[in-house]
């Protein structure tokens, strides 16, 4: 059944951290509720499909560390570059899961000092609350379900995951498969237009499904854009689904 939601501006109107807020600017500006995945295994491919896709998403996910030529100079610097010129955020998906000295650690330092340059970061919730704490001047995004076959976050894990997820002050909402409260970010990852699924377990539904039965602020596509032949067009198609869907709810 398809619900009223509340609106990026209402959701911006109570945001209390600053990169809740970001985002939602963003959104309202481009008229995107669009995150790219940028899962490539070479620098040049991760800035010529950021410069590419840029204009029409609000955020650019990545997982750094599967790039085979990471340099901060040569990765980071002109990433950063891009964000600036086509206003997206930054957000890599180091689904953090550890205790807290260490993610603090994992956070700042080793090859990819993911503080000095990362908006978001997302991260698991299963250390509680205190190994949260280190996540300072970025936003996270806390891992509440997960959308491949066969997932450990059942509900009872994501009942308990939930009162973590509420009282902490750094997270700014949940990558989920399921409707969330209307204070927490709803980002949904698992979605593509002419799939159902990968053969490892991968399981997609359409922005248009995300967006009206869950309510997903963020729709996280990666392959469904970035495996097709004119990644620009598909990203501009995606954005169009999903603020389509988007007003619809309203
Ligand atoms: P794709 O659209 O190509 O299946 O990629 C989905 C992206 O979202 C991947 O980067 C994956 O790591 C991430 N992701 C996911 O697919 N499901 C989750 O539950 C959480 C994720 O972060």
């Amino acid at each position: 059944e398809e619900k009223k939601r509340l609106s990026y501006e209402q959701k911006l109107e109570v945001a209390e951290h600053s990169f809740a807020k970001k985002i939602l600017e963003i959104a309202i500006e481009k008229r995107s509720n669009l995150i790219a995945s940028a899962d490539f295994i070479t620098t040049k491919e991760l800035l010529d499909f950021a410069d590419f896709v840029g204009p029409h998403i609000v955020a650019l996910k990545t997982h750094i560390d599967i790039l085979n030529d990471f340099d901060a100079d040569e990765t980071i610097l002109p990433l950063k570059d891009l964000a600036t010129k086509h206003n997206f955020l930054l957000m890599e998906d180091r689904k953090f899961a550890d205790i807290g000295n260490t993610q603090e650690l994992q956070f700042s330092y080793g090859t990819y000092k993911i503080s000095n340059w990362a908006d978001l970061v997302t991260s698991h919730v299963i250390g509680g609350s205190k190994s949260l704490d280190c996540f300072m001047n970025v936003g996270v995004v806390a891992i509440l379900g997960m959308s491949s076959k066969g997932t450990l976050t059942d509900s009872h894990y994501r009942e308990e995951a939930l009162k973590v997820i509420e009282t902490h002050p750094s997270i700014i909402g949940c990558v989920a498969q399921n409707e969330i409260s209307d204070q927490l970010l709803l980002f949904t990852p698992g979605v593509n237009l002419g799939e159902t699924g990968d053969d490892k377990g991968q399981q997609y539904n359409s922005p248009e499904h995300v967006i009206k039965n869950y309510g997903t602020d963020f729709i996280i596509v990666g392959r469904g854009i970035y495996k097709s032949e004119e990644p620009e067009q598909e990203a501009l198609r995606y954005k169009n689904e999903g603020w389509k869907a988007y007003l619809e709810t309203l």
